[in-house]
């Protein structure tokens, strides 16, 4: 209810993708296997959360903008599908970061008197703090409960204590990291969580003009060239390897066709990398990729509510039309 006092409570840390072990394991794997690849996931150490940063502020990098307009001038369209009067429910976003983008919809739902908490889940446990403590400064009467740890483990607990009808946000584009499968099989998994009734929203990077895309993946001040291969440096000191950061090259590609946009650090000789005593050979133009950030069509997204146990009652987009925000009804 509005006015319940403003709670934080950090529930206990499950998650292990930091763990070295892990982190070890996965480059090695990713490493050795015969198209030699990275996750992705690894990018955020504090350099490279710094250097997302400057990535969404950045001019060519247009996600973050275009979903901001759609929270900050949009956020009726947005919030009246989600029935927000019908029940108490749980507003539990799966990746919070700092919550810049919520923080419009939090208001409007203050507004209009909705009876709801809010559950920021993220990995950081560091940004749950920074964003629990901005809530309670500016507003004051949200009932925040930040959750730390993995997504699925977090929502398993949610479930375990609230009986409240869930509205899940997983925003700006982190579905596009996702190849085809492991989309198909998180959406699955997620709807398999959730009772009929409950509701998801989710950015999603809409297919455009192939040069924007690249663009904003290749941009002008070089910082996603840096983000890539700030992997590289972080492995060098996390993990005791020695990448010479200057014999790779960021290469960017964009297939409008599937709406796969893929990074890759290209070897620009024939070397030999050391990581943890383990010997890894690189060709001459070998690439090693990187991540992939995918983008959908209208009837795409449509397709992916259907095979996932969800009914899209509404999309939000943006002025340009070029990022969405779907709301999906989990079906009966
Ligand atoms: C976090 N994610 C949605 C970003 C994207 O657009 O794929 C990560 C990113 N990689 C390079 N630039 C931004």
């Amino acid at each position: 209810m509005p006015g319940i006092a403003p709670q934080a409570v950090l529930l206990p840390l499950t998650a292990d993708t930091d763990l070295p072990s892990s982190f070890l394991d996965d480059v090695i794997s990713g490493l050795t296997s015969p198209q030699k690849s990275l996750s992705s996931k690894y990018f955020y150490d504090e350099t490279g959360d710094r250097l997302f940063q400057r990535i969404m502020e950045c001019e060519d990098y247009y996600l973050t903008r275009c979903e901001m307009e759609i929270f900050r001038d949009f956020t009726a369209d947005l919030a009246v599908p989600l029935n927000i009067h019908q029940s108490a429910f749980d507003l539990i976003e799966l990746g919070a970061g700092d919550g810049t983008k919520t923080r419009h919809l939090l208001e409007y739902l203050e507004r209009q008197r909705a009876d709801f908490r809010y559950l920021p889940v993220d990995i950081s446990g560091h940004i749950l703090e920074v964003l629990a403590q901005n809530l309670e400064n500016t507003l004051p009467s949200v009932n925040v409960v930040p959750t730390q740890g993995d997504y699925f483990d977090a929502l398993q607990r949610i479930c375990e204590t609230s009986e409240r009808r869930k509205i899940l946000l997983f925003l700006g584009s982190n579905i596009g990291n996702m190849t085809v499968e492991d989309c198909s099989t998180f959406c699955q998994q997620l709807s398999s969580m959730m009772n009929p009734g409950d509701m998801l929203v989710t950015g999603f990077d809409l297919k455009k003009d192939p040069k924007t895309v690249l663009r904003a993946y290749d941009d002008h001040e070089g910082l996603t060239r840096e983000f890539n291969l700030n992997l590289l440096r972080r492995i060098n000191e996390e993990l005791n390897a020695d990448f010479d950061l200057s014999c790779f090259e960021h290469y960017q590609t964009y297939d409008p066709g599937s709406g796969a946009c893929r990074s890759y650090l290209i070897s620009q000789c024939e070397q030999a990398v050391t990581i943890a005593g383990e010997r890894i050979l690189f060709r001459r133009h070998e690439p090693l990729f990187m991540e992939v950030s995918r983008k959908f069509s209208h009837a795409d997204i449509e397709a992916l509510a259907g095979e996932s146990g969800f009914s899209q009652i509404s999309e939000v987009c943006d002025r340009k039309g070029w990022f969405m925000n779907a709301v999906w009804l989990k079906n009966l």
